[in-house]
């Protein structure tokens, strides 16, 4: 993904792009409240970047693969099922409320998954790592909801069948 990916994630990075390359590809903006599991939700928040979709169809994963791995700094990480990384309302944010995202909120590229609690959105995003079966990310090892749907308030691990 970002440059540089190659050297935190040498195992496999077969499709690496700049910044700049990433800029130019297509954009969408996504409106949405966000939600922490810790109990906030902040209201109307208008993220635009590269629909994740546009991603898939750069690097189209193998039929096997089933899940996730979003990397960011730091080696905070996140796993998603495929299907909540390839929402149509999954992106890419490089801006939000129309100027770039400023460092503490993730730049310069930060996942946003509306329909999931915060912590399945890395900021200062990496790499997306494909995975042919399902590996907890860096919340989710310690005591997060491994899938984090707000709506049926999935925040803790041992909610889980
Ligand atoms: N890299 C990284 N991304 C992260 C986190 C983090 O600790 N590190 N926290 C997550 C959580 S729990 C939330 S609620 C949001 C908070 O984003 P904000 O600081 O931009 O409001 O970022 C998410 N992405
Ligand atoms: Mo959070």
């Amino acid at each position: 993904m970002g440059d540089g990916a190659g050297e935190i994630f040498p195992w496999r990075c077969a499709h690496r792009r700049s910044f700049d390359e990433l800029s130019a590809l297509p954009g969408v903006t996504v409106e949405t409240d966000l939600h922490c599991a810790s109990g906030t939700t902040s209201t109307d928040h208008e993220f635009f970047g590269i629909a994740a979709g546009t991603i898939l169809d750069l690097a189209p994963p193998a039929p096997e693969v089933t899940h996730v791995m979003a990397w960011a700094e730091y080696g905070y990480s996140a796993n998603l099922r495929l299907a909540d990384f390839t929402s149509e309302r999954t992106v890419l944010a490089t801006h939000h409320g129309g100027e770039p995202l400023t460092v503490e909120h993730g730049f310069p590229l930060c996942l946003v998954v509306p329909h999931l609690y915060g912590y399945k959105g890395p900021k200062w995003l990496r790499a997306i790592e494909y995975m042919t079966a399902d590996r907890r990310g860096f919340w989710e090892e310690r005591g997060y909801h491994n899938i984090a749907d707000p709506w049926t308030e999935q925040r803790h691990s041992y909610q889980e069948e």
